[in-house]
């Protein structure tokens, strides 16, 4: 199921005057307009082929219909996210849950979508049905050398699939830890770990990155072997030039510093990437804004801060992805929903008055500094975001476009209300 052109221009033409308005109010307070909307226009986010079927709980699934069935049907899915906010150009896989088994023809009808390949993500957390070794005890970091080859050899499989697409990055993350203690070996964890990382950063192209990532606990309880940003800065620092951390938003103990984080990783050219999601106590995997939007901005205030200090193109030098599991609502309107949260952060780092904001550093001015922060906050940059769609020729309200076109209906009509996608 795609939205015509002529819809969504019809769309528009409805909300073009209230549109109209709104922009003109805030385009007026902003001097450098025309540069933020062009850096709006090219900032693309990557969605999860496996989180576009519903997600589970340990309690239940709730099938939502209409899910795609296999790795074409999750293009189209993105295709039609894409023509609506012109944000979302871009799908990271998961091997071997969406196997491009012909991979010319996943890169052509990518490429019909304007869809590009970003990272792809290697699964050792879970056992495959012909699986020769078990990965209940860890992966990498097995005691087992036999076991450790297995998982190094999947990594390489995944960069080979990734090269037949396009894609020049592999997203490591392992779920490898313990569960009680006197379970492990603390330090020939990480010293096995560290040696299967490397013999899968050697099968690594040139113009390739590799992305750590790193999480605190689940479903490991006791200790994770890549448990925070610090270990995995270990890891990539023994790595190599090609090796990074990624910042996964869930993915850390209750009310860690995020933003501090993440300006650290950018001052140490280590930051590779993000997985945008949000969470209200652990890995939640809820939709991006939903529950903290404050921290949201205030990490792209330092991504924006750091990024530009090293003179780093926003678009192309991080990789920028959702990884989220939609339990209760539509995942292609949830996935609408945190592309447009991701937007809003991004625009409202983008208006922040860097000047006035150095200056009140440099001068302990702690009540400017936060008044410079919160007016940014506290402006509805929505219009911005929605023109900058309607420039690339998406839909001023996508949300409110695709109920208008049914599309959850018309999906279930086609591939059955029964259908299960692959993912969480
Ligand atoms: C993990 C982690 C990984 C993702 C898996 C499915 O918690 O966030 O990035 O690939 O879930
Ligand atoms: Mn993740
Ligand atoms: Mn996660």
């Amino acid at each position: 199921m795609q939205i015509e052109k002529n819809k969504i221009d019809e769309h528009n033409q409805s909300l073009i005057k209230e549109h109209k308005r709104r922009f003109d109010f805030i385009a007026a307070e902003i001097n450098n307009i025309d540069e933020i909307i062009e850096k709006l226009r090219t900032f693309q986010i990557a969605i999860p082929s496996w989180a576009l079927g519903s997600g589970g709980t340990r309690f239940g699934r709730f099938s939502i219909g209409g899910e795609p069935r296999n790795l074409e049907e999750k293009i189209e899915d993105i295709g039609l996210l894409h023509s609506l906010n012109k944000n979302s150009g871009a799908i990271s896989l998961h091997i071997p849950w969406d196997i491009p088994s012909d991979a010319n023809h996943i890169k052509n009808l990518a490429a019909q979508f304007d869809i590009k390949f970003d990272a792809m993500n290697s699964n050792t957390f879970q056992d495959q049905p012909n699986q020769k070794l078990s990965y209940k005890f860890g992966s990498m970091q097995h005691v087992d050398k036999a076991v450790r080859k297995q998982a190094i050899e999947h990594n390489i499989e995944v960069i080979k699939y990734g090269i037949e697409l396009g894609s020049k990055s592999l997203t490591v993350w392992l779920s490898d830890g313990s569960c009680f203690p006197g379970q492990l070996n603390f330090r020939k964890a990480f010293q096995n770990t560290l040696e299967s990382l490397k013999e899968v950063y050697a099968a690594l192209p040139n113009d390739w990155k590799m992305f750590v990532e790193y999480k605190a606990y689940e479903p490991n309880f006791y200790s994770t072997t890549v448990g925070d940003w610090g270990q995995s800065l270990l890891y990539t620092n023994k790595l190599g030039d090609k090796a990074y951390t990624l910042v996964d938003l869930g993915h850390h103990l209750p009310n860690a510093n995020i933003e501090q984080i993440v300006a650290l990783l950018l001052m140490e050219k280590k930051l590779g990437g993000f997985h945008f999601n949000d969470s209200k106590y652990g890995d939640d995997d809820l939709t991006t804004g939903s529950i903290k939007p404050y921290q949201l901005f205030l990490i792209f205030n330092e991504l924006i801060e750091g990024m530009d200090a090293r003179n780093m193109n926003h678009a192309k030098d991080l990789g920028w992805m959702i990884d989220a599991s939609h339990n209760v609502k539509d995942p292609l309107e949830d996935l609408l929903q945190s592309v447009e949260a991701i937007m809003i952060a991004y625009t409202q780092a983008l208006i922040i008055d860097r000047k006035k904001l150095t200056e009140a550093q440099n001068n302990n001015d702690v009540v400017t500094g936060q008044e410079v922060l919160q007016n940014a906050f506290r402006t509805n940059v929505r219009p911005l975001v929605a023109e900058a769609r309607l420039r690339n020729g998406g839909a001023l309200q996508p949300i409110q476009l695709f109920r208008n076109e049914s599309v959850r209906k018309n999906l279930i009509n086609q591939r059955g209300l029964k259908t299960i996608a692959t993912g969480l």
